[in-house]
């Protein structure tokens, strides 16, 4: 049986509409997925929307609307969103769908079994643009002496009755955990930073609120719903079947891989393998904190007015344009910036003048000048080692992605694209069409595989288009192979005028 592969996105909050930062996240754990299915493995991807919290309530109630509502508006736009972007995800959850309900209390019980949590009262400093607490010693001063968080929004002073974990307790455990597992937290920076803070000591967390309801109720404290982030994280083993599935959360659990952006890696590998040892449940094998997108340059936020919808960018330059772009220029792991421009260049460069102007030039020529079959030739060095040059770029391809070193990936890929281009010049089919048919064969034959082999291993990242290519590119093994005037299918892009929402 396929060796099942488990991959989670972050649930988005929607509290908004979807940006560009969540269609990159989507996009880069797609690629993912749909190379590792590629590979025979038994997929699961899952994706959704965090619905809880005070965010959503606050932004809920400027709007005149409850919580409930704007989840249902919003979430259908992610949901939108991800349809719009190709993404593969097996399941879209909503973390006010009852089975989470069920499998959240059914953790907060394990955890209550296990005698980590009890009550007290809190006081203390809170983002609710964080959805997180803060100890004094982390904050900073911002203008007009208002409180920031790290990460550089405001806190407010909470103080009420709520439930505690005890996290202090995991110290050591995730301590030993982190030395025994060295791939768990990447990429190396973000380990090296949780390390730092775990070093530090860590205090008990506060788990439950009761100044508003729109939450996970806690099981026998009708007064208190659940901290946004206990509900928010245990979306990653509902998926996966618990508690009522056995079966199935045996198969998927614990995850291979949870994909989430930087400013959210405390909460997967120190919150969450805490709350998950304290219940005795396996814990997930990676997780990997990819960078921020940046708008030339730029943090985007709603105040400055630079943020982008992805679905204007996919609808401008084309999904696959935006998902090569994405995956290609972002080293992954480190933040990357973009614009309306790198975009055309990017996928101009690769995608139109290179690979598709090749696909395009070899398929044409067949169709008008050979019916569209070409019968076996006098084979030369030069197409053995163009082939070999392909595999080799190919095989790079896999492992960088094996790996997670998604760009390098790519860049791998296209030095296979050079090799063919440059193969293709030298040997020059058009001009062997008169002087030496046979050789001229032998070269169309070994392009046509050359390009088959290219536009497969390019199918996780750009899936449509290369999907289209194979269509049009008969296998040479299959002996009766016709071939038709081909289809463009990566037009050279034009740059528009994108508008910042
Ligand atoms: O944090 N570039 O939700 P969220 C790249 N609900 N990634 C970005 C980004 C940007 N500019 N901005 C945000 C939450 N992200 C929680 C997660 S998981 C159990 C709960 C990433 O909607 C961000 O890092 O604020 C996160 O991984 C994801 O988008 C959702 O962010």
């Amino acid at each position: 049986m396929a060796d099942p592969f488990y991959i989670t996105t972050a649930i988005h909050y929607p509290n908004g509409r979807p940006h560009i930062g969540h269609a990159y996240e989507m996009i880069a754990a797609d690629a993912i997925a749909r190379f590792q299915r590629q590979h025979g493995r038994d997929v699961f991807f899952q994706t959704g929307t965090d619905e809880h919290g005070l965010k959503m309530v606050k932004t809920a109630r400027d709007r005149g609307i409850e919580a409930r509502e704007l989840a249902d508006e919003m979430s259908g736009y992610f949901r939108e969103m991800a349809e719009r972007l190709d993404i593969s995800c097996d399941r879209f959850i909503r973390t006010s769908e009852p089975e989470h309900y069920a499998a959240s209390q059914a953790i907060w019980n394990a955890m209550a079994e296990a005698g980590d949590l009890y009550l007290d009262r809190y006081e203390g400093w809170y983002s609710v643009r964080d959805e997180a607490f803060y100890e004094e010693k982390e904050l900073r001063e911002g203008e007009g002496g208002v409180k920031l968080s790290p990460q550089g929004t405001p806190v407010e002073w909470t103080a009420e009755e709520t439930w505690f974990f005890k996290l202090s307790a995991y110290q050591q455990p995730l301590l030993d955990f982190y030395a025994a597992n060295p791939d768990f937290i990447r990429p190396e920076s973000r380990r090296n930073e949780i390390l730092r803070f775990v070093e530090g000591g860590l205090v008990d967390l506060s788990v439950s609120r009761t100044s508003f309801d729109w939450g996970v109720p806690v099981p026998g404290s009708p007064d208190h719903v659940m901290y946004v982030w206990v509900d928010a994280l245990t979306n990653y083993i509902t998926g996966a079947g618990y508690p009522g599935d056995a079966q199935r959360f045996a198969k998927y659990w614990p995850a291979d891989l949870h994909l989430i952006g930087k400013d959210i890696v405390r909460f997967h590998t120190v919150y969450w393998p805490a709350f998950l040892m304290s219940a005795g449940l396996p814990l997930p094998k990676q997780v990997f904190g990819h960078g921020f997108l940046l708008n030339r340059g730029e943090k985007m936020s709603k105040s400055v007015g630079n943020v982008v919808d992805p679905m204007q960018l996919a609808e401008l330059y084309g999904v696959d344009a935006l998902r090569y772009f994405l995956l290609r220029d972002v080293s992954f792991g480190n933040d990357g910036t973009f614009s309306d421009e790198a975009i055309v260049t990017r996928a101009n460069a690769d995608l139109s003048n290179s690979f598709g102007n090749l696909a395009q030039r070899v398929l044409a020529f067949i169709a008008k000048n050979c019916e569209g079959h070409v019968p076996e030739g006098r084979a030369e060095a030069a197409d053995a080692a163009l082939l070999a040059e392909v595999d080799v770029a190919c095989a790079a391809f896999r492992s960088a992605f094996d790996d997670l070193a998604l760009s390098q990936g790519v860049e791998a890929w296209m030095t296979g694209v050079f090799a063919c281009n440059q193969y293709i010049d030298a040997q020059a089919p058009w001009a062997l069409r008169k002087t030496d048919p046979e050789r001229m064969n032998a070269v169309l034959r070994t392009l046509l595989r050359a390009i088959r082999q290219l536009a497969t291993t390019i199918v996780p990242v750009i899936p449509t288009s290369a999907g289209k290519l194979l269509i049009q590119l008969p296998s040479i093994d299959d002996e009766d192979f016709r071939i038709a005037a081909p289809t463009p299918i990566f037009p050279r892009l034009e740059l528009q005028a994108s508008e910042d929402a």
